[in-house]
């Protein structure tokens, strides 16, 4: 059994009339789901205060409002965004709802900054009504200029890009500002700093980490998604070090929408999935073929 008291408050949280009005319309009481570990999840109210219930099989995620009687969920909202992956073991899976933003964090060396796993991201958020940006972390050790020719491109393309260090704080205040009144999520491999991130942004976040013991869970990992609170408004949600992220859930012939570049080409069939079909001129028009291959690529897993 977790052990949660009441008093157990995330800093600074803010109150939030949106519960109070909506629970007048279904009977029980709205809470926003702020954890989840396994088959539990911490709710808080309208009031900021916490307390931890069991799912009862309910399909809940961080950020999810959900209608509570008698400490079961009984109804989720509809989610105005989602965050869905797949992987090959776990099949399709909701990480998280209702976040606006998708913060891709990535490190250049240590480990390696993959763009394939960037465009995964980026067309995850796309897909999921979420806006993607990417945050280049660790930039105290370093920051090779292969990978700033990488984020040069992805900001072409209209990806907002910040260049920061957990450790030493450079590019912190930048990326402060671009969350401060918006939901956002970090997103990326494990090891990264995301968690280091949060507690450069949120200051206390480091002590509720270490009470997922409560769970059960083992010190100093990240086993539970969270949502933490921003001092200044807006909210960052942490998720686990996700080891397969796919989008073999979506259409192949949805995939080309989030490619920016890939849409409005000119090819002579209106639904070209530019595979290099006859009059398909995607090879001749986009310059930067590493993301074409990775379209190409992420079309043979879609459905
Ligand atoms: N040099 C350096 N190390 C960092 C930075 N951010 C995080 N780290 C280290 O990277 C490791 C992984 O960080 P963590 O926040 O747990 O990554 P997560 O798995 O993405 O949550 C830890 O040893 C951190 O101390 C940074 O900006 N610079
Ligand atoms: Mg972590
Ligand atoms: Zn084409």
């Amino acid at each position: 059994m977790p052990r949660f008291s009441d008093e157990d408050r995330i800093p600074g949280a803010k109150r939030s009339r949106r519960g109070d009005r909506a629970a007048a319309v279904g009977g029980g009481e709205w809470l926003e789901v702020v954890e989840r570990v396994g088959r539990w999840v911490r709710v808080r109210n309208a009031r900021g205060e916490l307390r931890v219930m069991p799912t009862r099989g309910a399909k809940v995620v961080v950020a999810d409002r959900v209608r509570v009687t008698e400490e079961v969920v009984v109804e989720t909202a509809p989610r105005s965004t989602t965050l869905e992956r797949t992987g090959e073991t776990a099949g399709t899976r909701l990480v998280v709802s209702n976040v606006e933003q998708l913060v891709i964090v990535t490190a250049s060396t240590d480990p390696p900054f993959r763009p394939g796993l960037v465009d995964r991201m980026i067309v995850a958020a796309l897909a999921g009504g979420m806006a993607p940006m990417i945050a280049l972390n660790k930039c105290d050790t370093g920051m090779p200029e292969e990978v700033l020719e990488w984020l040069a491109r992805y900001e072409a393309l209209g990806y907002p890009v910040f260049l920061v260090s957990a450790v030493d704080g450079r590019g912190v205040p930048e990326l402060r500002a671009a969350l401060v009144g918006h939901s956002s999520v970090l997103l990326g491999h494990s090891g990264v700093g995301k968690s280091t991130l949060v507690s450069a942004l949120v200051p206390g976040a480091e002590a509720l980490v270490g009470d997922l013991d409560a769970w059960g869970r083992g010190r100093h990992t990240t086993t539970a998604a969270r949502a933490y609170d921003l001092p200044e408004g807006g909210s960052i949600v942490d998720v686990p070090g996700i080891r397969e992220f796919g989008v073999g859930h979506l259409p192949r012939q949805e995939l080309r929408r989030y490619f920016p570049e890939l849409v409005g080409l000119a090819c002579r069939y209106r639904d070209c999935l530019h595979l290099g079909e006859e009059g398909c001129v995607a090879d001749d028009t986009i310059n930067w073929s590493e993301r074409l291959e990775s379209y190409r690529k992420l079309l043979e897993d879609c459905i």
